[in-house]
């Protein structure tokens, strides 16, 4: 008999772009962090892109100590592959951003795999009152910011990481992304399978149209044939939407508060695990089965 096909959930509860403000639901305390990431393994993530945050006023930080104690709650309580980001925020320095995953090694850490100009200033229309300065200037200073991510950038990540036994979720926010990490394949510094999470939706990278995902995927076919594990993160509204259209055709997907604040128009989700449960609804409608922790580290080759 035939088994289904395994899809593997990532979810990122908290992020560096949404602010507190923006929605009651956004974790920005170590429990409130661990209990978001708990409750998403729980309802079916098999593996946790996470960020820390400041839980004086939520401001994003790539301090190590922020981090340690909800990755030994979330340790305690899950068996869920542990994905530390080194993206952190547009705003910080490469530097800034790589210290949580050369502190604690992960199984995985993303890793963004061009330079971008990323507008985040769209949101002021939508989000008018903020409690604390901070979230109106990175909202507002992001109309003049590059997310830097360069050749150099890339390869002391890269390199660092894979010393570490750090395998990588690629994020690729578009087409020309895919050919930078081509061209890390082809010097030998990435091998298969490949965790290529291709990006929708952020104002700088690709639009969020299926014809957009397709290109994405058509060249990341010829780019890498089998050797890549593609995953779908549509931001904001195009989260559900476009995962279930990725995973009709094959990709694992992502999910969290870090990419969406809603479930449905004007509809704030109240945790990142509301946003798993619903994909994985429409997977197990689909006839897919989400797969587990140790199926996820299985089909990406991780450390364990
Ligand atoms: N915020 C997402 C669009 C990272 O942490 O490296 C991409 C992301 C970046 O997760
Ligand atoms: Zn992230």
């Amino acid at each position: 008999m035939a088994s289904a096909r395994k899809v593997i959930i990532t979810c990122a509860p908290t992020g560096a772009i949404h602010t507190p403000s923006m929605s009651p639901y956004l974790p920005c305390t170590a429990d409130e962090i661990a209990t978001a990431a708990i409750d998403a393994a729980n309802a079916g993530a098999a593996i946790l892109h996470l960020h820390a945050r400041d839980p004086k006023d939520g401001k994003p930080t790539q301090d190590p100590a922020f981090f340690l104690p909800f990755l030994k709650q979330i340790k305690a309580a899950t068996n869920a592959v542990i994905n530390l980001t080194t993206g952190g925020s547009p705003h910080m320095t490469v530097e800034e951003r790589m210290r949580p995953a050369m502190t604690f090694m992960p199984e995985v850490a993303s890793l963004n795999m061009g330079s971008m100009n990323f507008g985040l200033f769209p949101m002021l229309g939508r989000f008018k009152e903020f409690k604390h300065e901070w979230e109106r200037q990175h909202l507002e200073n992001s109309r003049d910011l590059v997310f830097k991510n360069t050749y150099k950038d890339i390869e002391t990540i890269l390199r660092k990481g894979t010393e570490n036994g750090t395998r990588f979720e690629f994020e690729c926010y578009d087409v020309s992304h895919l050919y930078n990490l081509a061209h890390f394949a082809e010097r030998g510094l990435v091998t298969g399978p490949i965790f290529v999470q291709t990006v929708y939706g952020i104002l700088g990278g690709i639009g969020p149209h299926p014809e957009d995902l397709m290109h994405m995927r058509r060249t990341a076919d010829r780019l890498f044939g089998d050797s890549y594990q593609w995953s779908i993160l549509g931001a904001g509204r195009n989260q559900i939407p476009l995962a279930t259209i990725g995973a009709a055709m094959g990709s694992h997907v992502r999910v969290g508060l870090e990419d969406s604040l809603w479930m449905g128009p004007g509809q704030l989700a109240v945790s990142s695990a509301e946003q798993v449960s619903r994909i994985r609804t429409i997977l197990e409608a689909l006839n897919f089965e989400v797969a587990t922790p140790d199926e996820a580290r299985n089909i990406l080759a991780l450390k364990g």
